[in-house]
């Protein structure tokens, strides 16, 4: 194919889409493992893996082979009807969480929606704060999905410009700073919503004991510990859920992206009864939420999570990749090279993180700047040893131009 047809389909997606985002040039038509190809047959090493929703690898044979399966059988039915799959789903993530009960949705923003709207009524009908009054603690430089609620807790004027009034109830203290959160939590305060590293941010990994005594600030204070993991969650960090790395369990968890492998969106709530309790017939809900298809999506998505050890290597691999970044660069400009497994990021001191992904996508590998001066590096979790060197050796050229 020519490169004209890169051009077209780019043109025409900026003739009829709205211009809510600025995507590298790069039009992609293909994908396998830790690889995708573009329309002209170039291959990249895919180091964004979608925000950490394709952890399993593109097009996951099993999974895509349980989305055929049941796409053609049943795919939707809504909850106005039981189905045959969706309790198989539900136990597995349970199970996998060690939670009781787990509430089904699609996208991560509607489980961050469901999650707060379990909390607050939680605040109201457990403990006991006076009605609409309930307060839920987030972290600066959070990064938590893109509705208007949402986004009003959020502390990037990129992010919540031009999208008020914004949502009452929510207060914003620094992350990593235990103090500061326990001293905004008081008798109206019904939750607390953090990620367990903050990933939008720029790969932000708090001390390890600012989560332990978050946990027991939240238990004295009959606060409830709710952690978005939808990206930090299913192996991404070395652990199944990064909260296990520093012991401290969350009341809530917040699953989505790899919960169905980039297949399908499946997201959910996790936590015991006596949260997801308060919800009761008709005051939640979903169109999409459980259905069929998303449940054997999910339930694949999980099984080769777990056959293939997925966390494991991602904490081997993020090892070899963060050690290498760290003693191969050999710029001035690197302030930092930090990750968890294979989360990770490498920070400039000059806003020059858009210009290396360019360069990066140029010599086969794709990878996403965020904030100017930071490029985050996310594979998915199935890559080799041996590519990931391969990339390594892509990788350190272009940013020691920085
Ligand atoms: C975009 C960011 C990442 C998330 C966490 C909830 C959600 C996300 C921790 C909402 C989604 C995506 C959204 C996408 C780009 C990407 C992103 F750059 F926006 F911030 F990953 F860091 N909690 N993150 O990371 O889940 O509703 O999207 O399914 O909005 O541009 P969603």
């Amino acid at each position: 194919m020519s490169p004209d047809r890169t051009a077209a389909l780019i043109q025409q997606a900026e003739r009829y889409g709205a211009h809510n985002y600025h995507p590298l040039p790069v039009v992609l038509s293909r994908g396998e493992g830790c690889f995708v190809w573009d329309v002209e047959g170039r291959r990249y090493f895919d180091m964004l893996s979608a925000y950490s929703a394709v952890n399993q690898g593109h097009c996951h044979p099993r999974i895509v082979g349980a989305l055929t399966e049941q796409a053609a059988r049943l795919a939707l039915t809504s909850r106005a009807f039981h189905n045959d799959r969706m309790g198989g789903m539900l136990q597995k993530i349970a199970e996998l969480t060690g939670f009781e009960k787990v509430l089904p949705m699609n996208t991560g923003a509607e489980a961050v929606e469901t999650a707060i709207k379990a909390m607050r009524k939680w605040g109201y009908e457990v403990k006991g704060i006076p009605q609409d009054q309930a307060e839920i603690v987030v972290a600066e430089g959070n990064f938590h999905g893109r509705t208007t609620t949402i986004v009003g807790f959020s502390s990037d004027p990129g992010t919540y410009q031009g999208f008020g009034p914004k949502t009452p109830g929510f207060r914003s203290v620094p992350y990593g700073d235990a103090a500061a959160l326990r001293e905004a939590l008081g008798p109206h305060t019904c939750g607390v919503l953090l990620e367990p590293i903050q990933g939008e941010a720029g790969v932000k990994i708090p001390p390890d004991d600012y989560l332990p005594a978050v946990r027991a600030a939240c238990e004295e204070q009959k606060v409830l510990l709710c952690l978005d993991e939808i990206q930090t969650g299913l192996g991404r960090t070395g652990k199944l859920f990064a909260w296990e790395h520093v012991g401290a369990r969350p009341d809530l968890i917040i699953l989505g992206k790899a919960l169905s492998g980039g297949l399908y969106p499946v997201s959910c709530v996790a936590a015991n009864d006596e949260v997801l309790g308060v919800f009761t017939p008709g005051t939640h809900g979903s169109t999409y939420g459980g259905n069929p298809l998303a449940a054997a999506v999910a339930c694949a998505a999980l099984d080769v999570l777990i056959d293939e050890d997925l966390s494991a290597r991602a904490a081997a691999l993020g090892e070899v990749f963060v050690s290498e970044l760290r003693r191969r660069l050999d710029t001035p400009q690197l302030l930092e090279v930090r990750g968890r497994g294979l989360m990770v990021a490498a920070e400039f001191r000059r806003p020059c993180a858009h210009e290396l992904a360019l360069e990066l996508m140029k010599v086969g590998v794709l990878a996403k700047d965020t904030h100017d001066t930071t490029l985050r590096f996310a594979p998915p979790l199935v890559i080799r040893e041996e590519q990931l060197r391969e990339a390594l050796d892509l990788i350190v050229p272009v940013l020691d131009r920085a």
